[in-house]
This record gives C-alpha cells, structure tokens and sequence, in this order.
C-alpha cells in the first residue's frame, strides 16, 4: 500500500517536470545561423578555446553563455593580434587582446551579451564571431538552419536569430512543451 502511494507520488512528480519545461526547434534561412532565448544575464564560470590556426579563427562561429572565458591561442608560426571594435553595433564594448606569438594564449570573460566580431590587425582578412547568449538556452543551426533549444522551462521568451552578415531577427516565442519558431535572415 505504501509502496503504491510512493508510486502514484513519483508520476505525479515526473508529470509536473514534464509540463514545466519543453523546447522551442524551427529552422533558420539561410543555414548556419545561432539562436538564442533572451533574459536575464545568467553567468556561467566556464572557458573555451578560440584558436587562430592557419590565418583563421577556429572555430569560425561560436556560442556560449556569458561568464565563459575564451582563451584565445596562436597555434600559428605568425604573430596574430586580436580585437573586436564593437558587440552588437556598442563601441563602448570595444577591445584589443595585443599581440603574441605561436603556442600562448590570452584569456578574457565575456561579461557583455551580444556578438562579438573577432578581427585580427596583423591579418584583415581574418574573422570570428562569438555570440554571447544571457541563459543557457541556446543553439547552434545545422548547416540546413534546423535547431532545437531542449529543457527551456515554459514561459512567455524573446528568441533571437543571427547569421553572419545578416540582420539580427528576434521574435515572441511561448514556450509550453513544444514551441516552433523559423526565421528568415535579410
Ligand atoms: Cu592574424
């Protein structure tokens, strides 16, 4: 009897996660793009790498949430610099990393959200984009533009899409289980 209640209590409980969260997928044209769900900053305390290898920056697009640190590493045997002029259009946001050379790295905590350009002076042809997403909820298209941002609790969200040298689109998006939401870039 009391093995029953524990039962019927447990469904209970995994029934009300169940209803709480869900996702949002939708597909981004042109491919190859980053979404991202609005809202209040929520920094995480975590580093990736963003290399400069053979005159590019790898990886090319990248997304994390803020609070990451990037540590930036020259794995080339060229000296490369490493500077954004602005994140999303603020030059007040502006920064230059310096200079150094082969197999040093240079770390730096993205406390703005936005999209940071990566540009290198040695090198104008180089560029990079990190985009710094406030909450974790956010994805990466596929090359076709699909994606799906998984474990978003339900709510009411502002949804932003961006792809490299297009304008940043956002849309209203209620989350409650499954939600839609395509964009098309101009
Ligand atoms: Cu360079």
């Amino acid at each position: 009897m009391k093995t029953r209640i524990l039962f019927v209590m447990l469904m209970v409980v995994l029934a009300a996660q169940f209803c709480l969260a869900g996702s949002v997928k939708g597909k981004v044209t042109p491919g190859k793009s980053v979404v991202y769900v609005e809202g209040t900053p929520a920094p995480v305390d975590k580093t990736i790498v963003v290399d400069q290898k053979g005159l590019q920056f790898q990886p090319h697009i990248a997304v994390v949430q803020v609070g990451t640190t990037i540590e930036f590493l020259n794995s080339d045997s060229v000296q490369h610099n490493v500077f954004w002029p602005n994140v999303s259009g603020d030059k007040k946001k502006s920064h230059n990393m310096g200079t150094w050379p082969q197999g040093q790295k240079k770390a730096f905590k993205m406390t703005d959200t936005g999209v940071v350009t990566l540009l290198c002076n040695v090198h104008p042809e180089m560029s990079g984009f990190i985009v710094v997403s406030p909450t974790p909820y956010f994805a990466e298209t596929a090359a076709d533009g699909t994606y799906t941002i998984a474990n978003i609790p339900d709510g009411a969200y502002t949804i932003t899409a961006w792809h490299e040298g297009k304008k940043v689109q956002s849309k209203q998006v209620t989350v409650s289980g499954a939600a839609t939401a395509d964009f098309t870039l101009q």
